[in-house]
């Protein structure tokens, strides 16, 4: 183990103080550090955290504001980041994790791109001794395996969704959906959601559901395909995330249907683009899912290598937008 970040400081400081100390003439002792403040004896500081963290990509605006957060954050705390883009494959995360576990970081924070195919990675770090906090997407291993997850609720985001979509089309209509990256734990909750509230509506149908990647440029090819094969039969799109929305807007004014009113439009995220689609008349309502997930990370961070007990699911708090508030809230809009 390298010595903490801390003690090296402390060292420094012992150095320079008896270094000055044979300087003035007077007899070099050991100088009383005061502690600071907070800090309690034998408990580590943000300023000792080494924390490796694999981000799953940059898909989305949702994704490059949750990057910005943990980054930000890092840097306000003085917390050591080591921080690693797997470009949307989960081999480059599994590579990344490992990697943590021979710098022998204090926590690995991970935003799995699938939901499967973790267990002996995370086991892994578990056999080193270091824990694993789940952000923003859940993994499908035993409990065990990891120490906290902290994000949304996307089954509850989904139902939210379908509520919405429910009251736009009066209970009667046709949907298409386009889903978030196959196998990743958002696209399998906010599919299941969606369809808990669906089903008590008879007469709303879902004819076709496909992925597009949570990406503009596949919202917008998937969209193309939808409507060649429905055209104007369509009267409701579900998109999983904004950014597929958004290019899937793009598809509809191309084949010359109106986003908004001749296809009604749902999708998650509450990025800021989405505000102004609203703002826009083009996007009927946006589900927030919260990236802003850096601050609260390190604290919990700090918290398990401290000892404490967290809950295993940390859950963020989340609205739902609609365009007649639109105008107002994006200037408050963070991402
Ligand atoms: O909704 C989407 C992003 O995992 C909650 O991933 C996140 C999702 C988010 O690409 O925009």
């Amino acid at each position: 183990m390298k010595p903490s970040k801390a003690a090296m400081r402390f060292l420094g400081l012992v150095l320079l103080m008896a270094l000055a100390a044979c300087q003035s003439g007077a007899a070099a002792q050991v100088p009383e550090v005061e502690p600071t403040p907070d800090a309690v004896p034998g408990e580590k500081t943000y300023q000792d955290l080494v924390v490796g963290y694999s981000q799953l990509g940059a898909e989305s605006e949702w994704r490059t504001g949750n990057t910005d957060s943990i980054k930000e954050a890092a840097e306000e705390l003085g917390v050591e980041l080591l921080f690693s883009d797997a470009q949307q494959k989960q081999e480059n995360q599994i590579k990344a994790i490992r990697t943590f576990i021979a710098q022998q970081v204090d926590v690995i924070g991970v935003s799995p791109i699938v939901e499967t195919g973790w267990e002996s990675v995370f086991q892994e770090a578990k056999d080193a001794g270091i824990p694993i906090i789940l952000v923003d997407r859940a993994a499908d291993v035993p409990e065990n395996l990891y120490t906290t997850h902290m994000g949304s609720d996307f089954v509850e985001e989904g139902r939210n969704a379908a509520r919405v979509m429910a009251d736009l089309l009066d209970g009667q209509g046709i949907i298409v959906e386009l889903m978030g990256t196959l196998d990743s734990a958002p696209a399998n909750d906010r599919y299941i959601g969606f369809r808990e509230v669906i089903e008590d509506y008879p007469g709303i149908h879902i004819i076709a559901t496909e992925s597009g990647d949570f990406t503009r440029a596949k919202g917008k090819e998937v969209m193309e395909g939808f409507l060649r094969l429905y055209g104007s039969q369509i009267d409701g799109l579900y998109a999983h995330n904004d950014d597929m929305a958004i290019g899937a807007i793009q598809a509809i004014e191309e084949y010359g249907l109106k986003p908004g009113e001749d296809i009604k439009i749902v999708s998650i995220d509450a990025i800021r683009d989405a505000f102004q689609a609203m703002i826009d008349g083009k996007l009927n309502a946006t589900i927030e899912c919260n990236p802003l997930l850096g601050p609260k990370f390190f604290e919990v961070a700090l918290q398990v290598v401290n000892g404490e007990t967290v809950p295993k699911w940390i859950p963020s708090e989340e609205g739902v937008y609609f365009p007649e508030d639109a105008a107002e809230l994006l200037p408050t809009r963070r991402y």
